[in-house]
């Protein structure tokens, strides 16, 4: 497959609907080093390399409201028109199937609507939390829509995982638990864009949660010229996603303005393949390879021909 059928291949998804794009994904997971496998991505790669949608990672303890807000984001986004993907990597659904997620979710999903694809996937441990099949499908559904919006449960080492991914990331807090003042302690401060205490009709609670969010944030410096947003906001309330959405454009403004998005996901890129490599062939392997470039192409064409190199037999076009 040439570059001229690949870009047709990302046309044809936009214009195939959600079956083309779940069969595309369900493809990469599967055959992800097969030739149009590589083609598919290589493509999708470049068009994301400083454009296409927004990646927003929304992560945060288990129950503080990431999924209700991530389908009040949905809502919002697309009343404003904007094409949009759902991401959920679920930690449970090896235990659960996943029935549970997938029930909400296709609450959030109308059928009808072909501008709104959502989609869970199990966590694998063998990253430390986040699927290794994550960054491509994130890396695909960037190049197909406007906003990706990815869900995490914040355990250990996923809120770092989710800044490997997302362009903005969302840190998520409860109100009366404590959160905030783990995630001052926990050293995370310096990770999420934007914090967001969830809940906030449960009144003063959600008032000293996001007192001490602000405390928190106060104690760093901005980082890269940004400093952390704090909001609390209820995601049912009129307007509250709207103003997150907002909070998140100008993060990726901010990017924009520094020319910082397109070495951001580059630097993302490069991260995956040192992660996959590693996984794969320890620390031996990554010595082998020596330094990764500083500029390349698509890290999973790069992960192919480093595999090729290391004496690992890459599987056939298909
Ligand atoms: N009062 C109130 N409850 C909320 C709000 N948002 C979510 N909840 C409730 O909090 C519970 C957990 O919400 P989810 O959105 O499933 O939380 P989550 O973080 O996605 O949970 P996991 O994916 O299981 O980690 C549910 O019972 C929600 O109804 C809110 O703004 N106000
Ligand atoms: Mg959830």
């Amino acid at each position: 497959m040439n570059a001229i059928e690949a870009l047709d291949r990302v046309g044809d998804l936009k214009q195939g609907g959600k079956a083309a794009v779940a069969a595309a994904l369900a493809q990469l997971e599967v055959r992800p080093e097969a030739e149009a496998s590589l083609a598919l991505l290589g493509q999708a790669w470049q068009l994301g390399r400083a454009g296409g949608g927004q990646v927003l990672g929304i992560t945060g303890p288990p129950g503080v409201g990431k999924s209700t807000l991530t389908g009040a984001l949905l809502k919002a986004a697309r009343a404003s028109g904007r094409r949009v993907a759902v991401l959920a990597i679920d930690p449970s659904s090896r235990r659960s199937g996943g029935a549970l997620l997938g029930d909400r979710l296709r609450v959030m999903s109308p059928a009808g609507d072909r501008d709104c694809f959502v989609r869970s996937m199990a966590a694998r441990s063998r990253l430390g939390g986040l699927a290794d099949e994550a960054f491509p499908a994130i890396t695909l559904l960037r190049a197909l829509y406007d906003l990706v919006l990815v869900e995490t449960v914040g355990v250990g080492q996923s809120e770092t995982d989710v800044a490997d991914m997302a362009d903005t990331v969302i840190f998520c807090v409860q109100p009366a638990s404590g959160d905030a003042v783990q995630f001052m302690k926990a050293g995370i401060v310096e990770i999420p864009h934007i914090a967001v205490v969830t809940k906030a009709d449960l009144g003063a609670a959600a008032e000293r949660a996001l007192a001490d969010l602000k405390a928190a944030v106060g104690l760093s410096p901005p980082l890269d010229g940004w400093s952390v947003a704090c909001i609390a906001l209820a995601a049912q309330q009129t307007g509250a996603a709207g103003r997150l959405l907002a909070l998140a454009d100008s993060h990726l403004a901010h990017l924009k303005e520094r020319d910082a998005l397109a070495a951001q996901r580059a630097s993302q890129g490069r991260q995956w393949l040192r992660q996959a490599i590693l996984a794969d062939y320890g620390r031996q392997g990554l010595e082998k390879l020596g330094p990764l470039p500083a500029s390349m192409g698509s890290p999973f064409a790069a992960l192919a021909g480093l595999r090729g190199r290391l004496g690992c037999g890459v599987e056939p076009g298909a």
